[in-house]
């Protein structure tokens, strides 16, 4: 069924909240089992339960050729030397892709295909445009020492799969390395 008060309305890019919109707020406690620095996760987590990202999402219709839509905003930060990040998902309908465009601050889109686990950093700024195929996990990460925001566009029947395929195991991390984001294999790491 159709919201139709939903079909025309306003967002501001800096903030990530849409008029009329629904949000979501997540909190460091909701991302336990993705950071790779488990000590370093427990660590700050003792000390505060800081907000890490929030999304607002417009889910006019759920047939079959509906899209919904939601603005996401990560705050900056790390947890040891990974940046602030979202869970990451699949989507539960694995054909399903997505569009998703940067409007502010600097980031980057960790890309995973399920089948042969090819992976890709791929940038998030304003004025970019990254398109998730189906079949692929996909994780935003800030990079940048201001809030990251970007919308993004996807079929209403998509659904998400925070499952332990895309939440707690992409294979790869985005560290902070020298003042600069260093993509390595999870295994790889020495903590
Ligand atoms: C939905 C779309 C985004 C994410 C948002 C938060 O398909 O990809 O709106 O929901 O970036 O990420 P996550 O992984 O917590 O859903
Ligand atoms: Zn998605």
């Amino acid at each position: 069924m159709q919201h139709f008060e939903q079909l025309f309305t306003s967002f501001d890019p800096a903030k990530a909240e849409i008029a009329g919109a629904a949000t979501t707020q997540r909190f460091l406690s909701d991302l336990r089992g993705c950071f790779a620095d488990g000590n370093a996760y427990d660590a700050a987590l003792s000390s505060g339960n800081p907000p890490i990202y929030h999304v607002a999402s417009i889910e006019p219709g759920c047939d079959s050729g509906d899209l919904h839509l939601g603005i996401g905003l990560v705050l900056p930060g790390r947890i040891g030397s990974e940046y602030y990040m979202t869970k990451g998902h699949f989507h539960s309908w694995r054909e399903a892709a997505e569009v998703y465009i940067g409007l502010r601050g600097d980031g980057v889109m960790l890309l995973e295909n399920e089948s042969n686990g090819q992976c890709q950093l791929l940038p998030l700024q304003p004025n970019r445009i990254v398109y998730v195929p189906g079949h692929t996990a996909h994780r935003t990460i800030n990079i940048g020492a201001a809030p990251l925001t970007y919308l993004g566009i996807y079929p209403a029947k998509a659904g998400h799969d925070y499952g332990a395929s895309a939440a707690r195991s992409f294979r790869h991390v985005v560290i902070e390395r020298d003042g600069r984001p260093l993509m390595l294999e999870r295994s790889t790491l020495l903590l």
